[in-house]
């Protein structure tokens, strides 16, 4: 194969193929050149151009979401490789394996006004789980031993030992195009070995007698990819009295027995029934919880006991309760405790049954019921989506709409909760959908969050199975909704921020199909067509009253009590 003469890069190519990787996104520039070219020579890689870094790397997260596998995106030097660090941010708080390539100019040139170069060592410090300064110039055996040693371990770190980004800073010299055949080469690499966790018999007995002593146990799941096991296992233990399992639409697990809208049975809660439905043991699994109500009743009504089981944050004490730190994968840890528990005699589940059933009744007539607004709009989409929709949700109030909707009818759902950030939601949602053209995509996005992230449109991937609906209720609503802002003058200028930009000449812009709605009715003809054939590649601006929205949601709320 062809690819750079320089020998580093040949070996940063070749070692990360045998080490797994398979796909690269490339973003211009001339000092990763040797890159590029190398990626897209290999045969067993798959490369994608994406110009906007920022985008990059949310596209190149969405990827590695989708695909539980490793994903790299390489840049150029200079500001080129600080616009990956917002995606990396991201990554890092959901233990995302983000290889980061980023080229560089010779180290002794940083900071002495040569040009496009700032000091790239360690340069996302804060959010990395290591990074790397690689030798792109190879002078020696051991400049080699070197390379290939932090490669496979950032690779075993990225992947395995503190799953997140790794980042790999690579110094280059002119020139940068050359090209040499390389025969085809089987690096010798060193792979790490997912370590089996297992808990000691001493830990069970511990761990199963506090079980077996609690009435009440409130089973927690936050932020987590599709896992049967784990459905498996927690439907399972949600058929004992004593216990509760709490759910969110990002937790994608389901059973009929699970509380899956938080929000919606713990709000207007009096007295006696918190008494009654606080845990006393709090068993936590999985990464953020969407809910604030939830957070704050914890965190006021602390349990005596409290485990966080996560392979990789496991001490984080978001309930300022923390008893047991368990680092092992919650199906692999139930699995073994269930061997060493059983049913105690409660009325801990039932109380849960009775007040979800009462929230149901209740929330099913306020649907029936409500005006057009937001909450509306939600429930006609609900109503409309198909089984096998992968739902991608914008930060802001979308994520917090669909909390209150019921998403066992959906194949998955997603949302970038790790920094919780508005500015990649969108390129998230295509890097997905590009890996898996058979599956249908559906983005729910607030307006400010899809204009911020307009650049993720900007790419020359034929994205069929993507669609998108822009929320517009001129601006960032969440201001209206959240207490605080709507009490200040700055609001409409400074919080809300409503835009003059058209989605309609954006969808134009970049060959997107567009259709639009401004009530009920013609909402509903508009789903329609959205979601039939001719709804593919398609945007869907739903345009609604800032004002009317936060009095809809407010109703909601005292409706439910
Ligand atoms: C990168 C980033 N900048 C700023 C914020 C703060 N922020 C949270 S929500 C929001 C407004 C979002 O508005 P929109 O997308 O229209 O959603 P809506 O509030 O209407 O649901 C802002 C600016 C953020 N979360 N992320």
């Amino acid at each position: 194969m062809i690819l750079s003469n320089k020998k580093g890069i040949q070996q940063i190519v070749t070692v990360l193929s045998a080490l797994g990787l398979k796909e690269v996104i490339l973003c211009p520039g001339s000092r990763d050149a040797p890159l590029m070219i190398s990626f897209n020579r290999h045969p067993d890689i798959h490369c994608t151009s994406i110009r906007d870094e920022r985008s990059a790397a949310f596209f190149a997260l969405g990827k590695a979401i989708e695909l539980a596998e490793p994903v790299a995106v390489v840049c150029s030097s200079g500001s080129a490789a600080l616009n990956f660090s917002p995606a990396i941010s991201e990554a890092y708080y959901q233990s995302v394996p983000l290889l980061v390539l980023t080229a560089d100019r010779p180290k002794e040139w940083t900071d002495q006004g040569d040009g496009q170069i700032i000091n790239q060592t360690n340069i996302y410090q804060n959010y990395i789980r290591k990074s790397y300064d690689l030798k792109g110039e190879v002078c020696s055996q051991t400049d080699e031993w070197y390379n290939n040693r932090c490669l496979c371990e950032g690779y075993g770190w990225a992947t395995c030992l503190d799953r997140g980004p790794v980042h790999f800073n690579v110094p280059l010299c002119e020139p940068l195009y050359e090209t040499e055949n390389v025969e085809e080469v089987n690096p010798k690499v060193f792979k790490i070995e997912q370590p089996a966790t297992c808990l000691s018999a001493k830990n069970l007995n511990q761990l199963s007698q506090d079980f077996l002593e609690k009435k009440r146990v409130m089973i927690l799941v936050g932020q987590y990819p599709k896992d049967k096991k784990l459905q498996e296992e927690l439907g399972d233990i949600a058929q004992f009295k004593n216990v509760t399992v709490l759910t969110e639409s990002t937790s994608n697990i389901h059973h009929a027995s699970f509380i899956e809208n938080i929000d919606r049975c713990i709000t207007h809660l009096n007295e006696q029934e918190i008494e009654e439905l606080k845990p006393d043991l709090l068993i936590s699994m999985g990464g953020a919880i969407v809910s604030k109500r939830i957070k704050k009743l914890l965190r006021v009504y602390k349990p005596i006991i409290h485990w966080n089981i996560h392979p990789f944050e496991s001490t984080m004490d978001t309930y300022q309760s923390l008893t047991n730190a368990i680092p092992m994968e919650p199906a692999c840890f139930l699995t073994q405790l269930k061997e060493h528990i059983h049913e105690i005699s409660s009325d801990y589940n039932e109380k849960w049954q009775k007040i979800k059933q009462r929230k149901i009744n209740l929330h099913q007539s306020f649907v029936q019921k409500c005006g057009y607004s937001d909450f509306k709009v939600f429930s006609l989409i609900y109503q409309n989506i198909s089984t096998q929709i992968n739902l991608h949700i914008s930060n802001s109030s979308a994520i917090r709409y669909v909390q209150l909707f019921d998403n066992q009818n959906v194949a998955y759902t997603y949302s970038n909760r790790g920094t919780s950030g508005i500015d990649g939601c969108t390129s998230t949602a295509m890097g997905a959908a590009s890996v898996s053209p058979q599956k249908e995509f559906l983005l729910i996005t607030g307006d400010v969050a899809f204009h911020y992230d307009i650049n993720a449109l900007w790419n020359e991937e034929n994205i069929e199975n993507l669609r998108i609906v822009v929320l517009n209720n001129s601006g960032g609503n969440i201001f209206r909704i959240i207490p605080g802002p709507g009490k200040v003058e700055e609001l409409e200028q400074y919080f809300e921020t409503s835009m003059k930009t058209e989605t309609k000449e954006i969808a134009a812009h970049y060959h997107w199909n567009y259709f639009s709605a401004h009530d009920e009715a013609s909402l509903n003809e508009a789903l329609k067509k959205f979601f039939s054939e001719e709804g593919k590649r398609s945007i869907l601006e739903v345009f609604t009253d800032a004002k009317t929205n936060p009095q809809i949601l407010k109703e909601y709320w005292e409706f439910l009590q």
